[in-house]
């Protein structure tokens, strides 16, 4: 039989993990073939990782190979072939920002250091965890000796996002709408572009004809789905991200569709103006575990301000954590 694809998944016992491990389990990454999973959590949370755990057994699933549970990065990082970097410190009560990128910064760089010495040598690292653009500049930063390409962080929830919303004004199946991209930040200042999406092949911005709509309605509706979820639901996103964090590893493992693209932050080369070294969302094919930037897409002046407004935001970011050492 073939060997199991290892997966790493930080924060293992935490709501997404809830979700993305019963899916990881089940196939949903590696469409059936057999997977281990090295589930990772801070000490306190190790007990309730085993009740979790015991769940996964209970479900036998064929393609699930083998769990290991621990809360040291090195042993459970050892060998992987995709680490899922879930596990993040939330904003607590009276937390700064400046408190929130140390207390990140700090998981991030151990984790970047183990996976820099433990991991597979094909390994690719998807953060989720937020800040996840930041924190993904700070595990890469902190893993000189595996390619910057390998990382990258989650926007593809804000993608999924945005398929749905426009799906549902233009009355089209998801199915029919291609070509869309998160650009900048996975925070409220991300730029959600209809302008080169398409329904059914045609340009989507031409298709709803309603600028109105676009900056009032969409653009706003998907930088703050996350807000509008917790609103309702008393808990923040956890299924939907965990779909999404599968949706993305299994395009960057296995490929993006033919004649569409995803989006995916990674380390910009400088497309688009986007300052080198940042971990910013861009429109991306990708094969054989390697992505690359869509190149040569007009970009107009409303999409252009949109853009720059985020990736200031991640240069802040960047400033901050590089006056706190962190990179
Ligand atoms: P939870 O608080 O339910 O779970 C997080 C888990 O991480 C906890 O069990 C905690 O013990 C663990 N953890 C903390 N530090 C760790 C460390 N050093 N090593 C291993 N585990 C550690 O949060 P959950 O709802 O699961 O969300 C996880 C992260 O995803 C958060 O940072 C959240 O903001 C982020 N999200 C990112 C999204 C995206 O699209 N990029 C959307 C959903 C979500 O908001």
């Amino acid at each position: 039989s073939p060997t199991p694809l290892k997966v790493a998944v930080t924060g293992a016992a935490g709501q997404i993990g809830y979700s993305l491990l019963f899916r990881l389990a089940s196939g949903a990454l590696t469409g059936g073939a057999p997977i281990e999973l090295r589930l990772l959590e801070i000490t306190p949370a190790l007990k309730a990782l085993e009740g979790v755990v015991m769940e996964l057994d209970d479900c036998a699933f064929p393609s699930l190979a083998g769990v290991e549970i621990g809360d040291d990065p090195e042993k459970i990082f050892d060998g992987v072939n995709l680490a899922l970097l879930v596990g993040a410190r939330p904003r607590g009560p009276g937390m700064e920002r400046g408190d929130l990128l140390s207390a990140n910064g700090a998981i991030f760089t151990a984790q970047g250091k183990a996976l820099n010495k433990v991991a597979a040598d094909d390994v690719r690292i998807g953060v989720t965890g937020n800040p996840a653009n930041t924190n993904a500049l700070i595990a890469a930063s902190n893993a000189p000796d595996i390619p910057k390409e390998r990382f990258s962080a989650l926007t593809r929830l804000d993608h999924n996002r945005a398929i749905s919303q426009l799906a549902a004004k233009t009355g089209a199946a998801v199915t029919d709408i291609t070509h869309m991209t998160i650009w900048g930040n996975h925070s409220a200042t991300q730029y959600p572009d209809l302008f080169h999406a398409q329904v059914g092949g045609r340009n989507a911005a031409e298709v709803v004809n309603d600028q109105e709509w676009v900056e009032s309605y969409f653009i706003p509706t998907v930088a703050k789905r996350g807000a509008a979820i917790i609103e309702a639901r008393g808990s923040s996103s956890a299924a939907s991200a965990a779909s999404a964090t599968i949706d993305a590893a299994r395009d960057w493992l296995y490929g993006s569709a033919e004649n569409d693209w995803v989006s995916m932050a990674v380390v910009s080369d400088g497309s688009y103006g986007v300052p080198e070294g940042l971990v910013s969302s861009f429109p991306v094919t990708t094969k054989d575990g390697d992505w690359s930037i869509v190149q040569g897409l007009e970009i107009d002046e409303f999409s252009r301000g949109r853009i720059d407004a985020s990736v200031a935001e991640l240069e802040d970011e960047r400033n901050a954590v590089q006056e706190l050492g962190l990179i």
